[in-house]
């Protein structure tokens, strides 16, 4: 999608601080971090939020729960915890609409979230 900065992100006409990359998603270090470890994995099909899933896409997001639990290993914050979120529409606070899913860690986070 021409106008879509997480499209621009995936295919390095913007720069981001990637982190990982495959066939079918980037990890990068979020611009405003909330947390000591805050990554977005997006994944490289325009997707918009959790609404706009089809079938096709299950293997997809599992693949993105498996991928995000590698670097919480890999960083070693697995075993204190780490957080999962993927924020769909106004209420949630989704603010860039290309499917992206937040991975937090490094400190205590509150629940219910905010
Ligand atoms: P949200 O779930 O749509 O609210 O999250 C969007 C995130 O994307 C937010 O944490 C921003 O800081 C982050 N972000 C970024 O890392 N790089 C960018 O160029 C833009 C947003 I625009």
């Amino acid at each position: 999608m021409d106008s879509c900065i997480f499209c621009k992100i995936v295919d390095g006409t913007i720069p981001a601080k990637k982190v990982y990359e495959d066939e079918d998603m980037v990890a990068i270090e979020d611009i405003n971090p909330v947390a000591p470890h805050h990554l977005l994995l997006i994944p490289k099909k325009h997707v918009v939020n959790a609404l706009d899933l089809t079938p096709e896409d299950d293997r997809l997001v599992g693949r993105v729960f498996r991928v995000a639990a590698e670097i919480a290993r890999q960083r070693g914050v697995d075993e204190r915890g780490f957080r999962i979120v993927q924020n769909s529409n106004a209420d949630a606070g989704q603010s860039v609409f290309h499917i992206h899913f937040h991975l937090l860690a490094g400190r205590h986070l509150g629940w219910p979230p905010g």
